[in-house]
């Protein structure tokens, strides 16, 4: 194994910069930065120490060395707390590389932690989304999942899946025997319960995926109800462009933010009507497909005139989608024209000038998913990979049923339960090929 290193906080001016290394050579990459060859840190405490090149000072700095194996990645580390200047921290990752580290890779050091049995890939994956979550949501389940809660809730599952392959091998061995009736019914009975519990854990991606990703939110309707005026005030800035004139915004805009802790993303797009221009009628065309992706669709309407053509195509459109319709320009009307013509829907008046009905229309947003998303709600899935395999193994699992139903032989039965046992080891690691891997750690970021 080589030694490397790595800015583990952002590239930029900030109070305090920390660089780190990891691997056999911590030590002696220390002792060349600072000039000292008896550098002899004590392990788990804080030491100032010079860094200097050519006995030249160039920083003071704090270091810290964690001694293989109780370190983050196993390996020996060293952390070093500089002062937080992009052109000094670099030129010290510069001094370790010339000592014989090496940059490290994205998530390498996760990477490495995996290799040692620090974490199993699960948890390696919560890792990266504790880091690129954006709710405190999104962070509690990523903190679960790094404690190891979905691998324990795995593990069972497994244990019991490997008993039933070992009977049903032994079975095998002796050919004269078929499987008792009693026997097989017993496996069938578990098999089933096993793939109940994974459907059931694969099915709250549906709230995984909100917290991950957040509510869907796309604002539609014909140019110059206000779309763009209530996306910047429910986003709290002047993100879109706002004029008078029909056709201002012609492509699409995203901010994320939330909702009572829940996370939203809301898209702006462009007014649907028919034009003539081509770059506006790009921008229609996407703000169609921002409709038919979004989890819930507000469809704005401009209560101070009568509903015109352009907006029952619209709610043609939308008419079975999850929606919200909005009357816009509240400050403008008495009595607005729409909501005779929407009973039973949620209707809400806004005025995106004044602000009335704003928060109204927040709350309408998130009602449905509260209780799918909330604190009380135990472990959910939340990473598209896990739920492809849960379904994945469940499936495998199913289709053995099928064939134990149909006294196959337990040759043919075993061979959809050692896929799901392979599947369920991907999610956790055991069985992960070096591809998968390789894929996984790049969405990981340089440094963790
Ligand atoms: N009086 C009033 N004017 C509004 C309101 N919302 C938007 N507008 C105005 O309507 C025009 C079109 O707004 P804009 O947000 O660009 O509409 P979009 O084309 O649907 O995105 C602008 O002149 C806004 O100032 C509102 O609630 N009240
Ligand atoms: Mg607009």
């Amino acid at each position: 194994m080589d030694t490397i290193v790595a800015l583990a906080t952002p590239l930029g001016r900030s109070g305090i910069g920390v660089i780190r290394l990891s691997g056999p050579d911590v030590l002696t990459i220390a002792r060349a930065i600072t000039g000292d060859d008896d550098f002899n840190p004590e392990p788990r405490y804080s030491t100032l120490k010079k860094i200097q090149d050519s006995n030249r000072e160039i920083e003071e700095a704090l270091f810290v060395y964690f001694k293989s194996p109780a370190s983050y990645t196993g390996e020996d580390v060293i952390e070093i707390s500089c002062h937080g200047s992009p052109v000094l921290l670099r030129q010290i990752i510069d001094m370790c590389l010339k000592a014989g580290a090496r940059l490290a890779e994205a998530g390498e050091y996760t990477l490495r932690a995996l290799a040692n049995g620090k974490l199993d890939l699960a948890q390696a994956e919560a890792v990266r989304d504790l880091i690129d979550a954006n709710s405190i949501a999104m962070t509690r389940q990523a903190i679960r999942q790094l404690r190891g809660e979905f691998s324990h809730q795995l593990q069972p599952v497994k244990d019991e899946l490997l008993n039933d392959i070992v009977v049903l091998e032994s079975a095998l061995e002796f050919v004269e025997d078929d499987l008792p009736e009693t026997q097989s019914a017993k496996i069938r009975e578990r098999l089933e319960r096993l793939a109940g519990k994974l459907r059931k854990l694969a099915a709250t991606f549906s709230a995984g995926r909100l917290l991950r990703e957040g509510i869907r939110v796309a604002l539609v309707g014909r140019p110059n109800v206000g779309k763009s005026s209530i996306f910047n005030a429910m986003i709290g800035q002047e993100a879109a462009i706002v004029t008078e004139i029909p056709g201002t915004t012609r492509d699409q805009l995203k901010e994320s933010f939330t909702i009572e802790s829940i996370p939203v993303s809301l898209i702006d797009t462009a007014g649907l009507r028919e034009t003539e221009d081509r770059v506006e009628s790009i921008g229609v065309a996407r703000s169609r497909r921002a409709m038919a992706d979004a989890d819930v669709v507000v469809a704005v309407m401009d209560g101070s005139e009568d509903l015109t053509q352009e907006d029952r195509e619209i709610l043609e459109e939308s008419r079975d989608l999850n929606r919200i319709i909005v009357i816009n320009k509240d400050d403008l009307f008495d009595a607005p024209v729409g909501p005779k013509e929407f009973e039973n829907e949620t209707v809400v008046i806004t005025s995106a000038k004044t602000g009335h009905g704003l928060q109204k229309l927040e709350e309408a947003i998130i009602e449905p998913y509260r209780g799918e998303v909330s604190e009380t709600r135990g472990f959910v899935v939340s990473d598209a990979r896990h739920h492809d395999l849960l379904e994945r193994a469940a499936d495998e699992i199913e289709a053995s049923i099928e064939l134990l139903d149909q006294r196959m032989s337990e040759e043919i039965i075993l061979v959809g339960l050692h896929n799901a046992i392979r599947f369920l080891g991907e999610i956790t690691g055991e069985t992960t090929t070096e591809d998968m891997l390789t894929r996984v750690f790049e969405t990981f970021c340089i440094g963790k």
